[in-house]
């Protein structure tokens, strides 16, 4: 089964990810695992660490000659603003330190929205640092590495995962996206807001700098697009193996991430069953199904259905303000305005790249359940086999 967990705090030494359950044969690229960390960095509206951080993966096992080899795979990036942070966060307890309590810089005061408050309860921290250290969306550079090893593995049977933004606060896209303008978005050394039109894109940058001058974050919605995918990933037959739910668990799971669509889910709620549902069509030529839209998101009884997959994140603005919100001092119950750390005031355009991760590391698991394989070889013959009776049906 392909699993992947990760480890690291925002301002701890490094992020770590291992992941399991790939078949041997893959080709790495350590350039395109970087150029997705780049991506992660971009966007208009980013903070302060992304001028300290270049993010690099460095691989340190189950990757040999370009290749993977089947044995779990482990991958480091490096924290660079680690230094200014090793004598807040040692790993071992400095000799004779009663010390100076400044020096652990505790955030007494939580954020609203943020995981502080329920962390510290939780975990019975007299202060939020360490929560806010983990709880920190820089952990999801691990995934994004881990996602950029699903991607090439899906590569491999013609699956490309990529993503753009659709609003960014009340400004939004207001129309659908060709796959062509996402693959051009994709190859863009400036990603601004992410968004395919330039004038939707103008008005997303009027949001974000308002939130700047006033001290406020905004948030938006990413959608991911999954394309080239086979029927039949997933199953109908059980709750826990329904694809849209488990894609709806891996976009929530992000970090600032409230909400989830597949395909036009909110529109579909509000309408009528006979304008929702993708009406079904045969070409007896090309001697294959075609469908009226893809309202569904390429996703129905569970299933992919052979069109794009759709995916939506819904992401609440950043809970770091630099105007704060009413809190409580934690050490005297006093009411007090909101700690501030260095934030960002809009990832949304990060976010697009980090669901891209998690969809199609999803995919690869589904993929891989369906295939089996512990080589690419074996899992491209089943694929062919599959592909075979598909094309026969
Ligand atoms: C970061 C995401 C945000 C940044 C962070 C780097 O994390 P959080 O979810 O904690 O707000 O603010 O940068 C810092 C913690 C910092 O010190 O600037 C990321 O995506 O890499």
């Amino acid at each position: 089964m392909f699993r992947f967990e990760t480890a690291g705090e925002s301002h701890g030494e490094c992020l770590v990810a291992t992941l399991t359950g790939l078949p041997a044969g893959i080709p790495v690229s350590l350039e395109a695992v970087n150029h997705e960390l780049w991506r992660r960095q971009q966007g208009y509206g980013r903070g302060g660490r992304m001028k300290i951080e270049t993010d690099r993966a460095e691989i340190v096992a189950g990757v040999r000659y370009s290749k993977t080899i089947g044995a779990p795979i482990a991958i480091l990036i490096q924290n660079k603003d680690w230094k200014n942070w090793s004598e807040t966060l040692p790993v071992e307890q400095p000799e004779g330190e009663g010390g100076d309590p400044a020096k652990h810089k505790p955030v007494s005061r939580p954020r609203p929205g943020h995981a502080d408050l329920a962390g510290s309860i939780k975990y019975n921290f007299p202060d939020a640092r360490y929560i806010l250290e983990r709880a920190s969306a820089r952990e999801t550079t691990a995934r994004v590495a881990v996602g950029a090893l699903a991607k090439a593995f899906l590569g491999e049977f013609g699956v490309t995962v990529l993503s753009h933004v659709i609003a960014v606060g009340e400004a939004c896209l207001g129309r659908s996206a060709e796959w062509d303008e996402l693959v051009a978005l994709s190859k863009k050394d400036e990603v601004l807001l992410g968004c395919v039109d330039a004038e939707a894109q103008a008005r997303m940058k009027e949001v974000v700098d308002q939130a700047y001058r006033t001290g406020d974050t905004v948030g938006g919605v990413f959608e991911v697009v999954a394309h080239g995918v086979p029927p039949g990933l997933g199953s109908h037959v059980t709750w826990d193996s329904r694809l849209d739910g488990r894609l709806a668990q891996a976009i929530v799971s992000m970090q600032a991430v409230k909400g989830v669509e597949i395909g036009f889910a909110n529109e579909g709620a509000h309408s009528f069953g006979s304008k929702v549902q993708d009406t079904i069509h045969y070409d007896r030529e090309e001697r294959h199904f075609t469908r009226g839209a893809n309202r569904a998101g390429g996703l129905e009884g569970g299933m992919t259905n052979g069109e794009d997959v759709l995916v939506r994140g819904m992401l609440k603005p950043i809970s770091t303000l630099r105007r704060p919100l009413e809190s409580v001092d934690l050490t005297t119950r006093e009411p007090a305005l909101a700690a501030y750390e260095r934030s960002d005031v809009c990832v949304v355009p990060a976010a697009g790249v980090i669901g891209e991760a998690m969809v199609a590391i999803v995919l690869a698991q589904a993929f891989l359940e369906k295939f089996g394989g512990d080589s690419l070889e074996e899992t491209r013959r089943n694929f062919e086999g599959y592909r075979e009776q598909v094309r026969n049906f």
